[in-house]
């Protein structure tokens, strides 16, 4: 049915259709993020106050267009509860965005395991991933060398695919543009790859 309605809106709008999951623990930014980018990309949407966003419990959608490509997120809630619940979206997706609240370094070793955790799910093999150093307006962050530094025994796992570890604030916008167009350009080249497996149903 996805494949069937994308293939029509492909037809219609002349646009590709991308989904990227954002994930990270809660509190992370992944909702900010996701309407900071709302408001950059897509002209006449009137975002909602960022200062407004509450905890998600469940799921956010929201689209931006970027030249081409349309990108349809999905920011899963990252309650511990909630990341269950992750890997039913794998295998649907084309990209990733992986959130980091540079602040929270007592949390850091626990956003570590879930990025892990997720990293080697075999569902996800080869789709890039994009982690975003978040909340950088704050002075006493963390630096992009220690969040990689805390997560450099992931790095085998990443294995052969685009990653890029990305300095942003979802709350300025600062970062949030680069990090975009970085995934789409992936997203775009991984085409020529072998489909994703809802393209085969
Ligand atoms: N200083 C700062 N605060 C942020 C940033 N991004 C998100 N926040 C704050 O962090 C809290 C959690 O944000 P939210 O988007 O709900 O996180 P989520 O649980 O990952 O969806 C909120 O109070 C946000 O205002 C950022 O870039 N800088
Ligand atoms: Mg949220």
């Amino acid at each position: 049915m996805y494949t069937l309605l994308s293939g029509l809106y492909k037809y219609v709008f002349q646009k590709d259709e991308y989904c990227i999951l954002i994930l990270g623990l809660d509190n992370a930014g992944k909702t900010t993020f996701l309407e900071q980018s709302k408001t950059r990309f897509n002209k006449n949407y009137k975002g909602m106050s960022l200062s407004k966003i509450t905890t998600t419990v469940g799921l956010n959608i929201g689209t931006v267009d970027v030249a081409k490509a349309r990108l349809m997120f999905w920011d899963l809630g990252g309650q511990e509860e909630l990341q269950s619940l992750w890997d039913k979206y794998y295998a649907e997706c084309h990209g990733v965005i992986y959130v980091i609240d540079s602040t929270d370094e007592e949390r850091l070793a626990e956003s570590k395991r879930a990025f892990e955790k997720m990293v080697t799910s075999e569902a996800l093999d080869g789709v890039p991933i994009l982690v975003l150093a978040n909340k950088q307006d704050v002075e006493t962050c963390l630096s992009i060398p220690d969040i990689k530094t805390a997560f450099s025994d992931c790095s085998s796992k990443i294995g052969r695919r685009d990653c890029l570890t990305q300095a942003c604030s979802a709350l300025t916008g600062k970062g949030v543009r680069e990090g975009i167009e970085w995934m789409v350009k992936c997203v775009v080249r991984n085409v020529h790859r072998p489909p994703r497996q809802r393209d085969i149903t």
